[in-house]
């Protein structure tokens, strides 16, 4: 079996997993990203089955795939809780389950959607299992268009590297009309600590850093679904 197929066949087992969960009659937040793809089609599969629930998507691209399949979906207004939101990382620190998100560029709706979830549930193979976050992933922080220049000197002083996602010529547009700088700054010994010097500073809409949000991760390999609680 080659890498790739037994990686996505892990995805999709901690996928399947965390579609077992998914009670009838509930509120769910549907990720972003290959393994979320992997949930969103389980639950289409147990909603052809009578599973009977409303979804509340991070992204267009989530939401176009959970309409196609047939899945309800709402929005805020009507339900302001999320019973259970599940979605994928780029990295998860052993021990924390703090992560890097939003190298699918959803990270924003992503972030609002696992802060209004009763339980937030990460699911991913075990090559997203770091021991500290960002030694090989940058932290993606979706910024305002305007004066992006000066947010990106502003990151920078904080220690970043920080490289606009698409390049100058044909910037990467977040489904909020924002801008993406993927911003490496090597292996982050104190994560809530960068987190709130990211969150203050002007320009900055959002970041993919979310420490102490993650409830449960299911994390799968060839052996099976491994379950990490948070500590
Ligand atoms: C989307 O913005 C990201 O936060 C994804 O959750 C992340 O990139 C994981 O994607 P995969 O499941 O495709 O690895």
């Amino acid at each position: 079996m080659s890498g790739a197929t037994a990686q996505d066949d892990a995805k999709r087992a901690a996928a399947d997993y965390a579609a077992s969960m998914v009670e009838d009659g509930t509120i769910i937040g549907l990720g972003t990203g290959s393994t979320a793809a992997h949930f969103i089609d389980a639950l289409i599969e147990r909603a052809r089955l009578g599973l009977s629930i409303l979804c509340i998507p991070t992204s267009e691209r989530s939401a176009e795939r959970a309409r196609e399949g047939g899945l309800a979906l709402t929005d805020f207004a009507a339900h302001p809780v999320i019973d259970l939101a599940v979605d994928g990382a780029d990295e998860i620190a052993r021990g924390t389950l703090d992560l890097i998100k939003g190298l699918g560029g959803a990270l924003l709706r992503e972030k609002i959607v696992a802060a209004a979830a009763r339980r937030f549930v990460v699911i991913a193979d075990a090559s997203k299992l770091v021991d500290r976050l960002g030694a090989r992933t940058p932290v993606p922080v979706e910024i305002d268009p305007f004066g992006w220049q000066t947010t990106r000197d502003r990151l920078a002083r904080l220690g970043a590297t920080p490289a606009l996602r698409g390049g100058e010529t044909t910037p990467t547009r977040t489904d909020g009309g924002n801008l993406i700088l993927d911003c490496a700054f090597g292996p982050i010994a104190d994560p809530a600590a960068l987190a709130a010097r990211l969150s203050a500073t002007l320009g900055v809409v959002e970041h993919g850093l979310f420490p102490a949000m993650t409830h449960l991760a299911l994390v799968a390999d060839a052996t099976g679904v491994h379950r990490h609680e948070a500590g």
